[in-house]
């Protein structure tokens, strides 16, 4: 039996900030994971995430700067490099760099409009048409070694950490706590945050939290890793939209150090569940991918050097749910775009716990109703 303050229910990108920020606010927290730190069945795995200013939203353009302070500070209270900047290039008539780099100039972001040509004699080993968006704050985080810090350092500073141990159940105390039923320990919390990813839509029922979650997509994707011919090139990270939404970003692919870049198809794949996901990698998409890198990406081998898949959980309107609903903070789902916020969402997921905060109007579950 274990009584704590706050549970968190998952330890992926998103659970293992939250408890960070709550232990190193000097709360007592129970990180619960149903699997192994690290685990490679959800959407925190992998050494390399997007971290990009260029939204084409102002609202997510200023959270972008508010996390990447708080990238610093992770880095900072676990002494791990976790955000590489890159620079990042944005292309392709369906990404719009000339309407991206008028939301930049507005919030005071760094950033250039480059010709092709110039794009090109910039970085030779891609290829380039209409214009090219450069912002320099751009770049890589390592969501691994993200976990493995956030963990570690809040069971450091106090937070007791269990894994392998699958959460089965709720119900309400009549002193307004909540008894977790788990496959391990019976927790008794005051609040629950259910950081669950992919496995949210599984676990509300039983859960018993009576929210207003929206119809939630989980879909398999897949990402694939090709070596630079060059080992010294200085890739950027790159959204490029021209028909599909392919997305690139330097990966040491995956796990070494090789001279590699993560290339992947942004497209909301097959439909799945967390529990159901095959793990097999889609042929079409490889093929979309290749065919792009052959096209666009001359410094790279066109053959997959490795490839993976992993889960996005979509909102109907891709901005997150993190909200609070009696004694559960329900966080994430992502999108497929949240990696780059997972140590703001730490600390707005914190707030949500502590009672210090509302939710964030654009991630409140009333949105839905
Ligand atoms: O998180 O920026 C992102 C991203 C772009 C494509 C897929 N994820």
């Amino acid at each position: 039996r274990i009584e704590t303050e706050i549970a968190v229910i998952g330890a992926g990108l998103m659970g293992s900030a939250t408890a960070w920020e709550l232990a190193r606010r000097g709360h007592a927290v129970t990180l619960i994971e149903a699997y192994d730190v690290g685990h490679r069945r959800g959407s925190s795995h992998g050494t390399s995430r997007i971290y990009r200013r260029a939204y084409a939203d102002p609202e997510y353009v200023r959270l972008t700067g508010l996390s990447g302070e708080l990238w610093r500070e992770l880095e900072n209270d676990t002494g791990t490099a976790l955000l590489r900047v890159t620079g990042g290039v944005d292309l392709g008539a369906g990404r719009d760099p000339e309407g991206l780099a008028r939301l930049l100039a507005e919030a005071g972001v760094p950033h250039e409009l480059l010709s092709p040509g110039a794009a090109a004699e910039r970085w030779p080993f891609m290829s380039f048409e209409g214009p090219v968006l450069h912002h320099p704050e751009a770049g890589t985080v390592d969501a691994d070694a993200t976990v493995a810090a956030a963990v570690n350092r809040a069971a450091e500073l106090g937070a007791q950490v269990i894994t392998g141990v699958r959460f089965t159940g709720a119900e309400p105390l009549p002193d307004g706590r909540v008894r977790l039923r788990t496959e391990g320990p019976e927790v008794t919390a005051a609040t629950v945050v259910v950081a669950a990813g992919p496995w949210l839509p599984e676990l509300a029922g039983p859960l018993g939290v009576p929210v207003g979650l929206p119809p939630l997509r989980v879909t398999q994707q897949q990402v694939f890793h090709f070596l630079s011919h060059d080992p010294e090139a200085r890739w950027p990270v790159f959204v490029h939209t021209d028909g599909p939404q392919i997305y690139g970003l330097p990966s040491g692919g995956d796990g070494g150090s090789l001279p590699a870049v993560k290339v992947a198809q942004h497209d909301f794949g097959k439909p799945v569940t967390a529990t159901t996901r095959d793990g097999v990698v889609d042929p079409a998409s490889r093929d979309v991918v290749t065919s792009h890198v052959r096209r666009w990406l001359p410094g790279l081998a066109p053959t997959p050097l490795t490839e993976a898949s992993c889960l996005y959980t979509i909102t109907p309107d891709e901005d997150f749910v993190l909200d609070r609903v009696g004694p559960f903070v329900i966080v994430s789902p992502c999108s497929g775009h949240g990696a780059k916020f997972a140590p703001l969402i730490g600390r707005m997921t914190a707030d949500l716990a502590l009672g210090h905060t509302g939710p964030h109007p654009r991630f409140a579950l009333r949105r839905f109703t």
